[in-house]
């Protein structure tokens, strides 16, 4: 397969005027007429290439003429003239048979597109490119009832339809939908008075899970209108659910496509968690009306442009929505788990790549969620006043345009003066930076000492120092926050910060809110972090203090079979009884560091992480929290049921995630009543399924499970959850039987990928399981995505990630895993998707 570099980047020879496309659906001979209007730049050649792929050419002619281009693989070449011209074209397509989902494909009857990154060119040739922006008119033929296109609508009458996006936009972001779908209506009146009509689509049966997605919905718009004055631009704006999606959800202009599971919500069907995803996923394709698509980018390479930025503004509007601290712990929870082990093994790459050969494989938690926390940390760096000055400078200058991060940065630098040449290595150096912090003190005055440093990697091969900002406070030693929080710039290799004029020596509290993507390590003279868990004033701080007691003592337990440590078990105590504190923040104090972290630390240590031995000590540390916090659990149990009629806001969801982490402890002590009784009253599916999963655990679960199947075996995202929690709750040396049988139930629909999802993401997440010792686990999944990807290779792709980390385990799991790789490497039609994936990561 070729590579292609960000070097290499030439723009379009050709203007594109104006695009008119009309469809004739067909689930088999799908015909597509586009009619084209391109002008020749100053300098253009007289040929030009227009990429296709999968397409059967019917005709094609230049101002009115017939041509006969050579057609490749990929594209086709044709002379053309050396003025502005027409180009026409008719081909054909087969959506039922495009189980790759993208380009126009089917989903259970209904029509759908998926053209970012490039499935347009497997609808009609164009040149398929992000920085080639034009005007579309789409006329839709077809016996649905549903028809829709961008834009706003010009013509609807039986059979046909008719839409007009005035927004120039690249090919990614076109979309087509056509279908039985009924409508969730809603409005919403700009602020300047623009009246937008509102809608979610969906199947007949679903009309009664999409009034939180369209207060969702208003709620994004107004939001995006307060925070960054940015108003929406259309007429309409349209969601549609989707059941057959590769990922969550699509920013189409004016008509977003979701994945079903990222929009469809109701009490009994959907979780607290799956609540909030929802809430966070329509604000985020929202927000990409302006950060994304009224500014798009210039090649692929510039992704984090648009998805670094738009996750960051999901970001702060969940913590506006709920609680910020609480937002910013599950971010880094998250970031940690899937960013953190991406930069730390053979798929590390920068935030912005210089070369690809599949772009649907950088879709990454590196350009999206480390992309997000270089955003914050620029706005650390200049302040909130001058990152809104800077945006304001982003929205008026480059409306309408396809950008680079050159342009993202030289808004800043113009807006505050700086220069950012040093930030922006952030973009181009791959690997987390390890940050040591030390201290000293004389006689009133305190030192820390940073020194960072970066590993070097294939691609980035010669390291030079960041700029982090280490956002720090000092704590008296009876807890009085004595410096508040400031950002010291760390720009050196090394470099000091002093604080003078103090009584007594301070305690450190550094890293506040995470303030930059690094790993951390201490090297002070003591260690704060049980007076940490106890006193910081900030939150985020608190809770890593309580994180790293809990690392430490599993890691301790894992090396020497140590007993738990009672120092963070008392600090939980005493955190767990403090009533005053936010219930979330309580469970999420509860929570341990993941297996899969363990094992990176210990891999990083120089030991060779056994997932049993990882799996043991995780489980003994529950019993050791149960145990220590058994007097106060039945009260916390008690106290934070919710007796209100069901709401997904913060308050009740945070009252729930603390009594089922509470639940959860109580049933290792007492067995498995208490839970069986949660499940059967329950009238919420949080509250069923946190239930079911203990029930599970507990190998009490069979009746439970056999009742949630009957009761949800119509309703497909329901019995996803059935599907995964199986995988999730089983023991290790069972994860591996438990997901091979349940590729037997007659409901395992393997082509839907969230079905493929639920079994295989959650065994790959079974950090004991998947690596189980006789490579039963690399096994299983290889197999399938073998079977996976003539089928799908997007979705194959993705789940190759599961191998990511098998470098770190024993000789004899690598020799296991190696084989695998090696297996599904020598497979012959293998896709360009799943060959970069698993050459990158055979390494
Ligand atoms: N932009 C899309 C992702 C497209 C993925 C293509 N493989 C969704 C999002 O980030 O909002
Ligand atoms: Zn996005």
């Amino acid at each position: 397969p070729q590579t292609i570099y960000l070097s290499d980047y030439k723009p379009f020879g050709f203007d594109v005027t104006s695009v008119e496309l009309t469809f004739d659906l067909a689930p088999n001979c799908t015909r597509v007429r586009s009619k084209i209007a391109f002008e020749p730049k100053a300098d253009a050649e007289r040929t030009f290439f227009l990429h296709g792929k999968e397409l059967k050419l019917i005709s094609a002619k230049i101002d009115g003429t017939d041509v006969s281009p050579a057609l490749s693989d990929d594209g086709l070449t044709c002379t053309v003239p050396d003025a502005p011209f027409i180009w026409e074209a008719e081909v054909e397509i087969d959506p039922e048979n495009n189980t790759a989902l993208d380009g126009l494909y089917m989903s259970n009857g209904m029509y759908c597109t998926q053209c970012e990154a490039e499935g347009f060119r497997k609808i009609t040739y164009y040149p398929d490119r992000p920085d080639v922006m034009s005007v579309f008119t789409v006329r839709i033929n077809g016996p649905h009832p549903v028809l829709l296109s961008n834009g706003n609508p010009v013509s609807q009458t039986e059979g046909h339809a008719e839409w007009h996006d005035p927004w120039p936009k690249p090919a990614y972001l076109f979309a087509l939908v056509a279908g039985e779908l009924v409508a969730h209506p809603g409005s919403f009146t700009t602020r300047s008075g623009r009246d937008v009509a509102l809608n979610i689509y969906v199947r007949p049966g679903d009309e009664g899970k999409c009034a939180f997605g369209m207060q969702a919905l208003k709620d994004s718009m107004k939001w995006d209108e307060d925070v960054y004055g940015r108003e929406y631009d259309l007429d309409i704006f349209n969601i549609v659910a989707v059941d057959d999606f590769n990922m969550g959800a699509m920013e189409n202009k004016g008509l977003n496509v979701f994945n079903s599971s990222a929009v469809l919500a109701s009490q009994a069907t959907s979780t607290d968690a799956n609540f909030e995803r929802i809430e966070a996923i329509i604000a985020h394709e929202y927000f990409h009306n302006w950060t994304g698509n009224r500014i798009t980018c210039r090649d692929w390479f510039q992704l984090c442009l648009k998805e670094g930025l738009t996750v960051f503004r999901d970001a702060q509007f969940t913590a506006d929505m709920r609680s910020a601290p609480v937002k910013r712990i599950t971010d880094v929870i998250d970031l940690r788990g899937r960013q953190f082990a991406e930069d730390q093994g053979p798929l590390s790459h920068p935030v912005r790549p210089e070369s690809f050969q599949e772009i649907n494989n950088f879709y990454t938690a590196t350009v999206y969620e480390k992309g997000a926390e270089v955003i914050g940390m620029l706005r650390r760096i200049v302040g909130a006043q001058a990152y809104d000055k800077a945006l304001s400078l982003y929205f008026d200058r480059h409306d309408g345009q396809a950008c680079t991060i050159e342009d993202w940065l030289k808004v800043f630098e113009d807006a505050t003066g700086r220069d950012l040449t040093q930030f922006k290595r952030w973009y181009s150096q791959a690997g987390t930076p390890r940050v040591t912090v030390k201290d000293a003190w004389y006689a009133g005055t305190y030192i820390l000492t940073f020194t960072q440093h970066l590993k070097p990697s294939a691609t980035t091969p010669d390291p030079q120092p960041q700029v982090i900002p280490i956002v720090t406070g000092l704590l008296s030693p009876s807890g009085q926050e004595v410096v508040s929080s400031q950002v010291l710039e760390l720009t050196e290799e090394s470099q000091s910060f002093t604080f003078e004029g103090l009584a007594e020596r301070p305690i450190p509290s550094v890293l506040r809110g995470f303030s930059a993507p690094v790993v951390l390590e201490s090297e002070l003279a003591e260690n704060h972090a049980a007076f940490l868990l106890a006193h910081d004033t900030d939150p985020f701080n608190r809770w890593e203090a309580g994180r790293s007691l809990a690392k430490a003592s599993l890691l301790d337990m894992v090396r020497t079979d140590a007993a738990p440590d009672t120092q963070y078990l008392d600090g939980l105590r005493a955190v767990m009884s403090q009533g005053d504190l936010d219930p979330t923040f309580r469970a999420l104090m509860l929570g341990l560091p993941s297996q899969s972290d363990l094992a990176t630390a210990l891999h990083d240590a120089g030991d060779t992480p056994d997932p049993d031995v990882i799996w043991t000590a995780s489980e003994k540390m529950r019993a050791a929290q149960a145990e220590h916090l058994k007097e106060i659990l039945p009260g916390l149990f008690a106290d934070h049921q919710v007796p209100e009629p069901y709401k997904p806001d913060a308050d009740q969801s945070g009252r729930r995630s603390l009594a089922n982490a509470t639940l959860s402890l109580l049933c290792r002590m007492e067995g498995p009543e208490r839970a069986q009784r949660q499940f059967d009253k329950a009238d919420n599916m949080t509250q069923q399924l946190a239930g079911l999963s203990v029930l599970l655990r507990e190998k009490a679960g069979d009746a439970a499970l056999k009742a949630f199947e009957e009761q949800w075996k119509d309703d497909r995202l329901v019995m996803d959850k059935w599907f995964g929690l199986q995988v999730m709750q089983a023991d290790p040396d069972q994860a591996v039987a438990t997901a091979a049988a349940l590729t037997e139930h007659p409901d395992f629909k393997w082509k839907n990928p969230n079905r493929f999802r639920a079994v295989f993401g959650a065994l790959a997440a079974h950090h004991a399981g998947f690596h189980a010792a006789g490579g039963s686990g690399y096994k299983l999944l290889a197999d399938w995505l073998i079977r996976l990807d003539p089928v799908n290779p997007q979705t194959t792709a993705r789940m190759c990630v599961a191998f990511q980390t098998w470098q770190r385990y024993d000789a004899q799991r690598q020799t296991l895993a190696a084989a695998e790789l090696d297996r599904m490497l020598a497979t012959p039609t293998l896709s360009r998707n799943a060959s970069e994936m698993l050459t990158r990561i055979r390494g």
